[in-house]
């Protein structure tokens, strides 16, 4: 699972990592920061030594209370929709509308006609074909954060499966893992307007993660 960025070890195994070193202060509050600093800068006795420790442990006590989701990139599921295509072929595609859940991005997209129960996740699309072929109807394609549908998601609401692409932008820039097909073929590109490698996904309602190839660095895809 080595793209599962966001979650990582309890919080005192960062904080114990960054008595390390300087660069990894960062992480901390600055007011922690500094009196960790003070006590490495002053202290050649046991006396010191051990209010630095103290310190260390006393942050590593307090962070989770004080920092309780600084470390965690909180999962978004957005829909956009295609209202136009450029002479180019480029989807000129509405502001996303997000949502913490992936049933509310499903609601939206459908229009209704697809609830699925609050606390359903992207897997859904990886694990049931009923949904996976509902969505279809009315997405060119859903992309996932993660492997296996997990994470955030976005999801490109239209019908026209005629090749127009969509550019990532800075919200998905080099993110996407996997990816659920509402139309034949999705082609992942490395750079903006179709640009670079590409990695296809294809079949309509299959979803697919994305190979060493393209995982974490398509800019565009386009849908046919
Ligand atoms: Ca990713």
């Amino acid at each position: 699972m080595e793209d599962r960025h966001s979650t990582g070890g309890p919080p005192h195994t960062t904080l114990v990592c960054s008595s390390i070193g300087p660069s990894s202060y960062e992480h901390s509050e600055p007011s922690s920061s500094k009196q960790q600093s003070t006590g490495v800068v002053t202290t050649d006795g046991g006396t010191m030594n051990r209010t630095f420790v103290t310190a260390i442990v006393m942050v590593a006590v307090l962070s989770p209370a004080i920092q309780p989701a600084a470390d965690v990139r909180e999962e978004t599921h957005c829909v956009v929709d295609v209202i136009g295509e450029r002479a180019d072929g480029e989807l000129i595609v509405s502001e996303p509308r997000c949502y913490g859940t992936f049933a509310g991005a499903m609601a939206d997209a459908s229009d209704g006609t697809l609830m699925l129960p609050a606390s359903t996740r992207g897997a859904v699309m990886f694990a049931d074909i009923d949904v996976a072929e509902a969505a279809s109807s009315f997405t060119l394609g859903i992309h996932f954060d993660y492997f296996d549908g997990g994470g955030s998601s976005i999801s490109i609401s239209g019908t026209s499966c005629s090749g127009g692409w969509w550019n990532t932008g800075t919200a998905w820039h080099d993110r996407i893992s996997s990816t659920y097909n509402g139309c034949a073929r999705l082609r992942h590109y490395t750079n903006a307007n179709m640009g670079g490698s590409f990695e296809d996904t294809k079949g309509v309602g299959t979803r697919d993660n994305l190979t060493s190839y393209l995982n974490n660095k398509a800019d565009s895809v386009s849908y046919n």
